[in-house]
């Protein structure tokens, strides 16, 4: 045995894993190596707290006895007597923010697009409603309009996981950047944890040398800013603030100055974590809400909200704890800098799943017909209630919430094209395009704006527009 070998056999046993190296002696030399790395990148010494608090128990996300109150947000229609606030003031905060430098876009893209039935990296994916490009370059264009608009490249970060990093680099490569300066794209990968059996909360072998593990969840991005040096990175810039979203939603503003400016500004704001949120559409939607939780601003998944307070609603018939979470977050650079510094580790949410693994009595692969095993996750949005006070802001739904997820249905490309479709409409109708409408009120045609074009709808008036938009057109405005 090497100084090596025995030194990892001790603490895995140590940890109760041991029988990761049930199959050591039928390794190849690269293999036990390959073993011994893996086993060096994993932080073996949480593993017993890991398995005693969220494979043998189920930790309860629930409120429990504390009070929930709905939080006090900022309303998409600013003119909204429950709270008046001034848009253009925060608006021209924000652009002078993007003026100076002072704001990172940052994309989490590390989860493949399974449900999607789609193999490779989700922001690959052809998103936009006519040309169909990339969801990746759909994001791109609003920092390509932010630069021309403000004078100020906005790095741009992207996270990616060990499934899909390698594939993600060389489609930037292909796309030449989608023709952003190289030196302001950064990517980086998040971590990862292992995979347990649920039965014996042993560490489960994707293969006899290869310990089985799951991406650590969005929650992963805080870390892994620090660990990457990407927020060193952004101290050199002079960034102050990240703009956070998911690669799923082409609606998304990579950069949205009235966000930015409550963000920062607000006079309830601690500008370290923010959120927009969109009204829920029915109590049953399955989207977390931010809500109040014991006095503090937090994320109560759908599953843990109880039932009376989801169908609550006030006296106009709006539902009292709407604020459905859409992952648009904005974050303090000295935010994520102090969670790092603290060690402040996010918790840990379970899901049972389906985990191909080798058998350690027959050394044969299995491939599970029902959920075996256990993925933890850590959820960026848990981050909220570290913070000393928390802004929520709400977005209208058409203007940017129209996720990828699912193959057909709600939230697949085509409800996309068609929420994108009715966006660009709305905007077109703003300006006096004529826009052909359906008897249900639907665009009779398929719309794209481009948002190095039109970061809203006031921006299209600075360009050719036609006067009307054929009936079944496909139409692009650049
Ligand atoms: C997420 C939210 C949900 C709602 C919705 C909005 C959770 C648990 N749920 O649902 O409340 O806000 O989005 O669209 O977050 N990702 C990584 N690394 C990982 C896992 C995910 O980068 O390890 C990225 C992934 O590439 C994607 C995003 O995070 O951009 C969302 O991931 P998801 O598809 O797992 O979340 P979803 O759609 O269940």
């Amino acid at each position: 045995m090497t100084m090596r070998e025995t030194e990892w056999r001790r603490k895995a046993k140590d940890v109760g894993q041991e029988h990761l190296f049930a199959f050591w002696d039928e390794l190849t030399l690269d293999q036990r190596d390959m073993l011994l790395a893996q086993l060096a990148s994993i932080d073996l010494e949480s593993v017993p707290t890991l398995v005693e608090k969220y494979v043998r128990n189920k930790p309860d996300f629930s409120p429990g006895g504390a009070s929930i109150e709905p939080v006090n947000d900022y309303p998409n229609d600013h003119t909204n007597p429950r709270r008046a606030w001034d848009r253009a003031h925060y608006h021209a905060l924000g652009e002078e923010m993007l003026r100076r430098g002072e704001v990172a876009a940052f994309t989490v893209a590390g989860g493949q697009g399974t449900r999607l039935g789609y193999d490779g990296p989700k922001g690959c994916y052809p998103g936009s409603a006519v040309r169909g490009r990339p969801l990746f370059e759909c994001l791109s264009r609003w920092l390509v309009g932010a630069e021309k608009r403000y004078g100020h490249a906005v790095p741009w970060y992207i996270m990616t996981s060990p499934l899909n990093d390698e594939a993600t680099r060389a489609f930037f490569g292909e796309h030449k950047n989608f023709g952003l300066d190289a030196a302001n794209i950064s990517f980086f990968q998040q971590g990862v944890v292992p995979s347990f059996d649920a039965a014996s909360g042993r560490i489960l072998l994707s293969d006899r040398h290869v310990i089985a593990t799951n991406p650590d969840g969005h929650g992963g991005s805080l870390k892994a800013l620090h660990a990457s040096g990407a927020l060193a990175d952004m101290r050199g810039r002079g960034v102050r603030h990240i703009s956070y979203f998911q690669i799923d939603n082409p609606l998304a503003r990579a950069v949205d100055p009235v966000f930015l400016g409550l963000h920062a500004h607000a006079p309830d704001s601690s500008a370290q974590m923010s959120s927009k949120m969109v009204a829920k559409t029915e109590p049953g939607e399955k989207v977390g809400v931010f809500a109040k939780v014991g006095g503090t601003v937090g994320v109560i998944e759908y599953s843990d909200l109880p039932g009376e307070l989801a169908s609550r609603r006030r006296a106009d018939g709006s539902l009292v704890f709407n604020a459905g979470n859409v992952a648009i977050h904005a974050l303090g650079v000295e935010f994520v800098e102090g969670l790092s510094r603290a060690g402040a580790g996010l918790p840990y949410h379970r899901a049972e799943k389906k985990v191909p693994h080798i058998d350690l009595e027959t050394g044969r692969r299995v491939e599970p017909s029902a959920a075996n095993g256990i993925k933890l996750e850590t959820f960026v949005f848990d981050a909220i209630s570290m913070c000393d006070a928390s802004l929520v802001y709400e977005t209208d739904r058409v203007d940017e919430f129209a996720p990828i997820k699912n193959a057909s249905g709600s939230d697949s490309p085509e409800s996309s094209a068609m929420l994108q479709t009715e966006r660009a409409a709305r905007w077109l109708e703003a300006v006096g395009v004529r826009v052909p409408r359906k008897a249900d009120g639907s665009p009779d045609c398929v719309l794209e704006i481009d948002p190095a074009r039109a970061m809203r709808a006031e921006d299209l008036r600075s360009g050719p527009l036609p006067m009307a938009i054929e009936q079944g057109a496909r139409v692009v405005i650049d």
